[in-house]
This record gives structure tokens, C-alpha cells and sequence, in this order.
């Protein structure tokens, strides 16, 4: 079968290939090898066409896949229409330690659980169990192919991308059109090529290529793109750390981002229990790589290419707050007065989807290990997530964990956790503190909550040598540690030992995911916990003008999915939108008020916080917008951030951009997703305005919309405001959301 689906695969890229007469890219092979069937193949404009796809398979995490199964409920299917998993891994705090803290896991979240194991068994998907690991590592080890297409509630589905499978992040909605057998819209991507020369150096890391590139593309440089990567230097580069590299290209924006497979990709596949899955892939690797002519040649095919030089880099810190601010060793020392940062790290994280494989754990013990030959202790606090229960049974067994257990380090669940902000924070300073962590994401309080958290991105190695140097001012190529007996020892002597390239052996541990479906199976949706309830359908729009909307918000600078939607403690109501949607808009920065999180209701002319305005606003029927600056919903899939507003009777956000994810979100769940035509006229939005958006009733792909802005003095002004909805798109919005049109659909059946 595996065998049939790659010749299928083969065939449609031979003739798209012979059609466009030209050379293909890896990342067109992919895309076009999955081209719906009943749709004839053009060539699709880049950034501009939409595209419909086929994927090969879905994959959720517990934070996401509740509401995306709650919206697959109002469907009305009775099966999932391709391979899916749900993965509990968002949901496990670190406190105590891996065993206890699973337990209390348990218990906390166990309506979740039910309700998801439930789903997945009626519907039938395969269920990852708390403890499993976490999503994009599982995928890595158990499901991922070269040359195929997958979808994940997650943004860093591109995770998979390191062994050539092309992963990319969607919100739940999403997910429901291919779970329903629908073909899935996206726009042609414009695709990047990351040429790579040189080697990495022992003491680099792989972490540090994205680092590296973070910092040059910036956090939305590359949206709507593809970084397809390909030269000499891939050779260098783990399957795991490449898909470090694809995991963090989510920070940059891009849509995904790609290695070819090679040697080393089947090997990994052999390695992690898929040795006839290799054999049969290996015979189409013609599939899984770029015509030599794209690069023989590659500013002819790339929209863009950039060059690294694997050989010049350094290792990185990037951060605080945003992970596109980026340093190199050689500057570490400039960063306390840069950033107003306290020099002292007061804890190190490694852990999370960019950076918990086996490899990264390896090496974290190895500079441990070097370390603790010089005795030299850590300075730190250390808190280790292993990213997979595969990965921690072989680190157990080749005594990895007592290695990090003696040098003082924690082993947590194979979770997410502080990631994600799931953490019982010991010995919390109060304010002002560095964090250092593996992880790809730093947004103000995102790991535990303190505004005052300064959290910098390191690759596992420069995390395990900063925590020994308890600085960020040190530069792990050039300093020198010191232990207790005064010893100095050159920091770059603990990279000895270290491999560049280390494969797990995985057996695929089945009594941790169930699998098997019954459609008898009764959906689990305790009555008495909060944590989960059906959904009602959002009204439809008539097709007519929205007026005497009310400001709900102008929000001032960055507003990422943590502002809209945050996690931590609101991660426990992600199955009830009436109880997250009390966590609207709280991290956000208000343009005319000083308090993050606050904005004046008008019609009590108070100042209160967004979601108890919202509220307000919501019982009384009064309907408003919010207005936003650049990379709108930068960050997460979470669909949350679109459904709340939605919910409290947002009918627009008008913005000067969105990030890709988030803007589709907003449109499948109906509300309007508008840009500004003239950047500048953001600034002519006043706090007491009302708003009208007009030409709806005309309302076409690429027309043009207009708002009228009613200010408090009468005037007047008219600005202009464009879109990107496709045909379809705006079909969802006069409906009320993607989800009723597709039930529309299953209803004219
Ligand atoms: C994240 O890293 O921000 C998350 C938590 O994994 C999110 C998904 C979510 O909010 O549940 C993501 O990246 O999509
Ligand atoms: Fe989990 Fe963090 Fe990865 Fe998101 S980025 S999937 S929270 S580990």
C-alpha cells in the first residue's frame, strides 16, 4: 500500500513537471503531489493563489484537539476521513518530579482525558496517552515520512520537516475539514532556499542554525513561505537537529520548512522501527529531494536564497521577550547592559518539541558528565522535559538521567510543561530574573507568569554550559569555569565526547497509545466539570453592512496569541469557550490606556478589564471590533484566540498584518480578518470612535472593504481596507464559521 501511495505521488510530480516544463522544488513536489484530485493542476501563483490540498494525516495535541473535536462533533461524521492522534502532553505540570507529577496530571485533567479518549475511539484516531511524550517528537519517532504532507493543531508542526515530511500548523477548524474528508485550502507558499556550506563545529548546535537565522529573517520575515533547505552542509546535521531547525522555522513566521531525505533519514526511519517503511521510500528519493537543476541553479526556482555558513557560527542567545532578538557568544557579554537582564541565571530549561530528542539529553549528560570530572557544580537550577517516553527509557537505561540527577538537575514528566508555562515555579524570585531554556518561544510570561522573567533560547549544550557558568555573560567558546577548588577549565573542553550526529533505537512503545475505533464508544462530557462542553454554532451574517460597532480594544505593539489567549492556568479551560473567553485580550497592551489587559467599556464610560467589557458588551448585544498593529496573533494555533472574540460579539479585527495561522482562524470562525491599505491609518483609530465596515453586501476576493470611523467630535473619515478571503473564505463568513458550512454541506447531502 505504502508502496502504491508513493507511485501515485511519483506520477503526479512527473506530470506536473512535464506540464510546467520545468524543474521542481522540493516543496512544490510535496505540495503538488498532494493537490486535491477533483481540482485541475495550474500553476498557482506564490503568496497569492489558493491551493487545495490533500494531507496525509492529522495530528492534535490536548490543548488544541479539544475544541477541534468539539467543532468535528457539530459535523455530524462518523469517522475521521484520514490517519489521526490526539497527545496529551500540554497538560502536565512540572512541580515534584516526572512520576507525581503524571499522576496529579491525571487527576486534574481527567474529564479532558476521558472526553479525548472518547472521541478518539468513536471517531478513530489514535490516542497518545499523558506520560507519551510530546506531539511533534511522537510524530518524528512513529509516524513521519519523507515526501508526505501532515497538518497539526500545533504551529510547530514543521517539526517533521526534518526527515522531509512537510508539516504545517493549522487551527482546529482546520483540522475539521480534513478530519471531514474535505480538501484543505491553503495559500501557495512562496518558497525560501536555505543554502547551507560548511560543517557544524562540536561546539555548535543545530538550535544555533535557527537561532542564527531568527534572528536575520525576524518574526514574520518569513510568512507565507517555505525555508526549504538543502548543500553540503545538511550532511552535518542530525535528522533530530534538522528538525530543531524546522521546528523554530515557526518563529520566523514561515508556513513550514523542509530538509530532503538522505542516507540519514532512512537510517533514522530503520533506526526508529520503520525498516520496510524505508526500504519502500528510499526506491522514490528522486521524490524527496529538489531537481538538480533547482540546485544547480537556485535563484531561478527560490524566491529568496540565503546562505549559512555552518562552519562561521557561534553559539546563540536569543531573547528576552521575542525570539528574533538574537546574540552571538561573542556578544554575551554585552547582554545584561543591552537588555537590562540580571547577568545571574536564576534556572535552565531544557526540554520541548525544538529540543528534548534523544540527541539533545545525550549531550546535556555528556557536558555534565566532562563537568563533573573537573568538579564543576552547576549554578543554576536545571529542569529537564524529555521529549518522548522512547527518548527516556533509553536515557535511563544508558544512564543519562542519573547523570543530570547527581549533578543536581530535575527530571520532569515527557511533557511540555514550562514550555508552555506548565510550572510549579520552586524558589520563584518575585521579580526581575534570567531564564536560559531550550525551548523556541520567550514571550513575556509565557514560562511561569512573572512579567518580570527575562527568558533567553540556547540550544541544550549552551544552556548545560551557561548553567554551570550561572551567567549569560559568558562566552562558551572563549571563558573559562571555575570549580570550587579555584581550577579554571576552558568551558569548550566539556563539548568533548560530544557527536554531531546520534540516532536513537526506538521500538514503538504500544502500551502507551491506544488504537482501535468503535463507533458505539459514548462521548465523555462530565456534566459536573467545567473543563469541557459542547459547542453552540455562532450565528450567521446577514449580507449586509456591520455598523455602530463600539472599540473593544486598539492594541498598542506586539499582540501574539499569549496576549490574546494566554495559557498557563487558562490551558485547564480549553474545552469551554464560555470560561476561557474570561482570558480575552489580557496580555494585551492598550494604545490609550496604560494598563496591560484594561480598556474603557463605553457604555459605562469605565475602565475595566477586555474580557469583563466583552461581557458587558455581549449581554447587551452591542457588537465591536479591535484594532491591532503588525504580526497580529503572532505565535500559537490556538483557535481560542479567534472563538472568543468571536463569542463576545467581536465582528472584525482590523490590522496592519496577521500571522498566517491566526488570520485563518479568525476567518473560519467568521470574523472579519481586515488589513489596513495605508499602515498609517492605524494611527487614526480615537478610543471613543464608532465604527462601520462598509461594501460588505459587494463582498469579493480581492475587493475592496471600507470602515467608517464615527468620532466623538462628528467628524467623519472613510479609510480603505483590504483582504485576503478566497471565495470559499467568505462563504464561511456569511454562514457564521467554517464549521457551519461544512454542516450545510453534510445537510444537502
Ligand atoms: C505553543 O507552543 O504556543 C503551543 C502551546 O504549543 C501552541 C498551541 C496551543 O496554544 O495549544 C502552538 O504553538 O500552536
Ligand atoms: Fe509544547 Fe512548547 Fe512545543 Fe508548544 S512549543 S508544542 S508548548 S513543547
Amino acid at each position: 500500500m505504502l508502496d502504491q501511495h508513493y507511485q501515485t505521488r511519483q506520477k503526479k510530480i512527473n506530470s506536473v513537471r512535464t506540464k510546467f516544463n520545468r524543474a521542481l522544488t522540493l516543496t512544490e513536489k510535496i505540495l503538488y503531489g498532494h493537490f486535491y484530485e477533483e481540482n485541475p493542476i495550474d500553476e498557482f501563483k506564490r503568496n497569492k493563489d489558493y491551493i487545495m490540498l490533500q494531507p496525509d494525516r492529522l495530528a492534535m495535541q490536548d490543548a488544541t484537539g479539544q475544541m477541534a473535536l468539539l467543532q468535528f462533533m457539530n459535523t455530524g461524521r462518523k469517522n475521521v476521513a484520514l490517519p489521526a492522534s490526539v497527545h496529551c502532553d500540554h497538560l502536565i505540570i512540572a512541580d515534584q518530579g516526572r512520576e507525581d507529577d503524571l499522576k496529579s496530571a491525571k487527576q486534574e485533567n481527567q474529564a479532558v482525558y476521558d472526553f479525548l479518549q472518547s472521541a478518539s475511539r468513536k471517531f478513530g484516531l489514535d490516542f497518545w496517552k499523558p506520560g507519551s511524550g510530546i506531539i511533534h517528537q511522537i510524530i518524528l519517532e512513529n509516524y513521519a515520512l519523507p515526501g508526505n504532507l501532515m497538518l497539526g493543531t500545533d504551529s510547530h508542526t514543521p517539526n517533521c520537516g526534518g526527515i522531509g515530511m512537510l508539516g504545517i500548523g493549522v487551527g482546529g477548524a482546520d483540522a475539521v475539514d480534513v478530519m471531514a474528508g474535505f480538501s484543505w485550502e491553503l495559500k501557495m507558499p512562496k518558497i525560501i532556499g536555505i543554502y547551507l556550506e560548511g560543517e557544524l563545529p562540536q561546539s555548535i548546535a543545530a538550535k544555533d542554525v535557527i537561532l542564527y537565522l531568527t534572528g536575520l529573517l525576524g518574526a514574520k520575515g518569513a510568512t507565507n513561505a517555505v525555508l526549504e533547505y538543502f548543500g553540503p552542509g545538511c550532511k552535518s546535521i542530525s535528522p533530530t537537529g534538522r528538525a530543531t531547525i524546522c521546528n523554530m522555522g515557526a518563529e520566523t513566521g514561515a508556513t513550514s520548512s523542509l530538509f530532503s531525505a538522505d542516507e540519514t533519514t532512512f537510517k533514522f526511519l530503520q533506526k526508529t522501527g520503520r525498516e520496510s517503511a524505508a526500504k519502500i521510500v528510499e526506491k522514490y528519493k528522486d521524490c524527496l529531494k529538489a531537481d538538480q537543476k533547482v540546485y544547480n541553479k537556485p535563484d531561478q526556482y527560490y524566491d529568496r536564497v540565503v546562505k549559512v555558513d555552518l562552519s562561521q557560527l557561534e553559539p546563540h542567545l536569543n531573547g528576552p521577550f521575542t525570539p528574533d532578538a538574537a546574540y552571538q557568544a561573542s556578544q554575551f557579554q554585552n547582554i545584561p547592559e543591552k537588555t537590562q537582564a540580571p547577568a545571574e541565571i536564576s534556572a535552565a530549561l531544557i526540554g520541548s518539541c525544538t529540543n528534548a530528542s534523544y540527541q539533545d539529553l545525550k549531550k546535556v549528560a555528556t557536558i555534565l558528565e566532562n563537568a563533573s570530572e573537573q568538579s564543576l557544580k552547576l549554578k543554576s537550577d536545571l529542569i529537564v522535559n524529555p521529549g518522548s517516553e522512547a527518548i527516556s527509557q533509553l536515557c535511563k537505561k544508558e544512564g543519562f538521567f542519573k547523570i543530570i540527577e547527581q549533578a543536581g538537575g530535575k527530571i520532569m514528566a515527557n511533557a511540555c510543561g514550562p514550555c508552555i508555562g506548565q510550572w510549579n515555579r520552586k524558589n520563584s524570585p518575585a521579580g526581575k530574573n534570567t531564564i536560559i531554556t531550550s525551548f523556541n518561544r520567550n514571550f513575556r510570561k509565557r514560562n511561569d507568569g512573572n512579567p518580570e522573567t527575562y527568558a533567553f533560547l540556547a540550544s541544550p549544550e549552551t544552556v548545560t554550559i551557561l548553567a554551570l557558568a550561572g551567567r549569560v555573560d559568558f562566552n562558551p567558546l572563549q571563558d573559562n569555569l571555575e570549580n570550587e577548588k579555584g581550577d579554571k577549565i576552558k568551558a569548550l573542553q566539556l563539548f568533548e565526547g560530544l557527536d554531531s550526529i546520534t540516532m536513537p533505537v526506538i521500538e514503538t512503545p504500544t502500551s502507551i497509545f491506544g488504537r482501535g475505533k468503535d463507533h458505539q464508544t459514548e462521548i465523555k462530557i462530565s456534566e459536573k466539570s467545567q473543563r469541557v462542553a459542547r459547542l453552540k454554532p455562532f450565528p450567521a451574517h446577514q449580507k449586509e453592512n456591520l455598523t455602530g460597532l463600539k472599540l473593544l480594544v486598539k492594541t498598542e505593539g506586539k499582540c501574539t496569541t499569549d496576549h490574546i489567549s494566554q495559557a498557563g492556568r487558562w490551558l485547564q479551560f480549553r474545552g469551554n469557550l464560555d470560561k476561557i473567553s474570561d482570558n480575552l485580550l489580557l496580555g494585551a497592551n492598550n494604545y490609550f490606556y496604560s494598563k496591560a489587559g484594561y480598556t474603557k467599556n463605553h457604555l459605562t464610560q469605565k475602565y475595566d478589564s477586555i474580557p469583563k467589557v466583552a461581557r458587558h458588551y455581549k449581554k447587551q448585544g452591542v457588537h465591536s471590533v479591535i484594532v491591532a498593529e503588525d504580526n497580529y496573533g503572532e505565535g500559537s494555533s490556538r483557535e481560542h484566540a479567534a472563538m472568543e472574540p468571536r463569542y463576545m460579539g467581536v465582528e472584525s479585527v482590523l490590522a496592519k498584518s496577521f500571522a498566517r495561522i491566526h488570520e485563518t482562524n479568525l476567518k473560519k470562525q467568521g470574523v472579519l480578518a481586515l488589513t489596513f491599505q495605508s499602515q498609517k491609518d492605524y494611527e487614526k483609530i480615537r478610543e471613543n470612535d464608532t465604527i462601520d465596515i462598509i461594501g460588505l453586501p459587494e463582498f469579493a476576493p480581492e475587493s475592496e472593504l471600507q470602515i467608517i470611523l464615527h468620532h466623538e467630535d462628528d467628524a467623519r473619515e472613510i479609510l480603505t481596507m483590504e483582504h485576503t478571503y478566497s471565495k470559499l473564505q467568505i462563504e464561511w463568513f456569511w454562514q457564521g464559521s467554517a464549521i457551519n458550512w461544512i454542516s450545510k454541506q453534510e445537510e444537502e447531502q
